[in-house]
């Protein structure tokens, strides 16, 4: 639950927030024009996703793809293969332990060495596999085990599961 509040005659429309968020304004004082207006909003994932924070995941362990397809299929549904930021996180992505190993967006396919993820967000946290990475053999994907939450930079061209991550949709009370 967001709450954002501001104070003045033209405070509204705030970014992200629609008008359907507005929690009430308030008139400070009656010949003035200073008010206080409150905007409330949730955030809301479409079937088929898991909301975590602000975001919302696709857990695809069916069919397997390799990372470019997969980053592809992600791209279709305004998605990116997912990024990971911290340790909250990676329990949430490693909470069913399925013993498999998931693409991630994370490559070093630009520079070798220099790791990105595929949506453009930092990459500052790491949780690295003993002795990985090690560009075995030109390994330039990152790969998620499930089961313990390190990774390995992988073969691109191998095929994989994959987890879809994407901003939850602005939702405000129950209109969505
Ligand atoms: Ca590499
Ligand atoms: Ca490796």
């Amino acid at each position: 639950m967001n709450v954002i509040c501001g104070i003045g005659p033209f405070f509204i429309g705030f970014p992200g927030f629609q008008t359907s968020c507005l929690l009430f304004t308030l008139r400070l004082a009656e010949d003035m024009l200073i008010t206080v207006t409150c905007f409330v909003s949730d955030s809301h994932c479409d079937a088929g996703y898991l909301l975590y924070g602000d975001f919302c995941y696709q857990f695809e362990t069916e069919s397997v793809k390799t990372w470019h397809d997969a980053e592809a299929h992600c791209s279709r549904e305004q998605a990116h293969l997912a990024s990971l930021h911290s340790e909250e996180e990676l329990s949430f992505l490693t909470g069913d332990p399925t013993g498999i190993s998931l693409w991630m967006g994370g490559h070093d396919s630009v520079t070798e060495g220099g790791w990105e993820w595929s949506n453009g967000s930092p990459f500052r946290y790491i949780r690295w596999s003993p002795g990985n990475p090690d560009n075995f053999n030109g390994e330039d994907c990152l790969s998620i085990l499930i089961n313990n939450g390190y990774w390995n930079d992988d073969t691109c061209q191998q095929k994989r599961g994959y987890i879809c991550k994407r901003k939850g949709e602005i939702c405000c009370f129950n209109c969505c």
